[in-house]
């Protein structure tokens, strides 16, 4: 009887024990497989996330320009130094000064301030300021002042830029214009017929019935006005194709009709707002 029952303990302790060592292993593997499952998922999404940022980066306007590439060299841009790097505040001019002060947001300044004779001009109404500018633009020997700012946000909206202009018509006497536009820097201004007037290229992105674009247009400044110009420079506007790869060159694809009802509209969708400061 006792041999039996040792026995049956004997048994009882070893199935036990191999049915703890089943479990083990069955908990393991199956445990794995989730792993596994997850891991796959993550990778999944990963490369899907990559996938999106991918064509993202495909958006930067440098890869779609107005002009063709390397050609730039030829052209007379803008030359001017951000008057102010982070933050600080400097005189440009008699009794003229830029304040700039940085808050919170690493790398952008937050709060910036024109002032004429301690009197404020111009603060900026978005607050990451990416770059201020005092240069001649229309060449009436008086500088002018450009600041670039971002919106921010998501996919090609994160490439919008506000642009302020602050012409000097007069010693100490401003006018403000002010748009919106992708990706606003320097380049954006070009002496195209060696006037020493700076005209602006303009750029919008256009969301065609089959393909998507890039357009560039030409706006002279005229008097601290602007006036779209497209028809006086050659190949403006240029409409890029919007291709996933570099491209520079003005698309055959969009079809006249787009091009014209695109066109009717484009004072519609871009009110350049001039106001007079003094
Ligand atoms: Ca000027
Ligand atoms: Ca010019």
């Amino acid at each position: 009887m006792e041999k039996n029952r040792k026995r049956l303990l004997k048994c009882s302790f070893f199935n036990r024990n191999c049915a703890s060592i089943k479990n083990f292993f069955s908990n393991y593997f199956y445990y794995k497989n989730i792993r596994k499952v997850i891991n796959k998922e993550r990778i999944a999404i990963l490369l899907i996330f990559l996938f999106f940022l991918f064509l993202n980066c495909f958006a930067y306007r440098e890869d779609y320009p107005p002009f063709p590439f390397k050609s730039e060299q030829n052209l007379k841009f803008l030359k001017a130094s951000k008057i102010i790097e982070d933050e600080g505040k400097v005189m440009v001019d008699n009794n003229i000064t830029v304040e700039s002060l940085r808050i919170e947001e690493e790398g952008f300044i937050y709060q910036v301030t024109i002032a004429v004779d301690k009197k404020i001009i111009f603060k900026n109404s978005l607050k990451w300021v990416y770059g201020i500018y005092y240069a001649d633009l229309d060449n009436n020997d008086y500088k002018d002042f450009i600041i670039f700012s971002s919106y921010g946000g998501c996919g090609l909206a994160a490439f919008i830029s506000k642009v302020d202009i602050l012409f000097q018509t007069n010693q100490k006497e401003f006018s403000h214009l002010t748009y919106d536009t992708y990706q606003a820097d320097l380049k954006d201004f070009v002496d195209l017929d060696n006037d020493g007037k700076y005209e602006i290229i303009y750029t919008d992105f256009y969301y065609g019935r089959k393909h998507n674009y890039w357009v560039y247009s030409i706006y002279e400044i005229r008097n601290d006005r602007i006036q779209l110009a497209n028809d006086k420079y050659n190949n403006f506007p240029k409409f890029i194709w919007y291709t996933y790869k570099p491209n520079d060159k003005d698309s055959k694809k969009i079809t006249t009709e787009e091009k014209s009802d695109y066109l009717s509209k484009l004072n519609l969708y871009y009110k350049f707002n001039t106001n007079n400061i003094f």
